[in-house]
């Protein structure tokens, strides 16, 4: 049976999950919600469902046969564990441990911005940090050719799930944006 990816129309906090689920070759469906596009947008299309669901956690959700999981990152762990990818050495852990947090964190930083409604005055100082915020993904990397190891998990030969993740961002169903909800600043369209 097919999984379904509930999560608003956009990008988001849905694409490293999109990009995992094309990379593993997933049977999935994805259950789209809209804000509305009123003054007040409007998230009544979600969350007239929200509570009907069986857990308030935040959007999004995977739903596997019985298995429901919230929270991106306990998706994207949800999957690798279920594909095997996961049988990493305790310093790849480690890695993986710190970048997880470090890139949500980074993510953050940026919704924050993007959702102010002082976006324009604080887009200068945001751009400023930037490079330094990026230098230090760049040093954790070092010279290793993948974040957390030498090779990427769960494939054969390492690269037919990269492959299909390029098939994907080439396809009419890769949805690059809007990256944020009408809401946001920044981002939107
Ligand atoms: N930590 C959560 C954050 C989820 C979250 O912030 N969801 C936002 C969209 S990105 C939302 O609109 N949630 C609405 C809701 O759950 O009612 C995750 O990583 O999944």
């Amino acid at each position: 049976m097919a999984m379904t990816l509930g999560y608003w129309d956009i990008s988001g906090l849905g694409h490293a999950i999109r990009l995992l689920l094309e990379y593993i070759d997933s049977n999935y469906e994805e259950k789209e919600y809209t804000v509305g596009d009123c003054n007040d947008y409007d998230r009544s299309h979600w969350l007239n469902e929200k509570f009907k669901l069986g857990w308030t956690f935040p959007l999004l959700y995977l739903i596997d046969g019985a298995h429901k999981i919230t929270q991106s990152n306990s998706i994207l762990c949800y999957i690798a564990l279920k594909h095997s990818m996961c049988e990493w050495t305790e310093m790849e852990k480690i890695r993986i441990d710190i970048l997880e947090n470090q890139v949500m964190d980074t993510c953050m930083d940026l919704v924050m911005l993007c959702y102010n409604p002082d976006f324009e005055k604080l887009k200068p100082q945001y751009l400023e940090g930037l490079p330094d915020k990026m230098r230090l993904f760049s040093q954790f990397l070092g010279k290793r050719p993948w974040f957390a190891g030498d090779k990427i998990k769960g494939e054969k030969d390492g690269y037919t799930g990269l492959k299909r993740i390029s098939a994907y961002i080439k396809s009419s169903h890769f949805l690059s944006r809007p990256i944020y909800t009408k809401q946001a600043m920044w981002g939107n369209k």
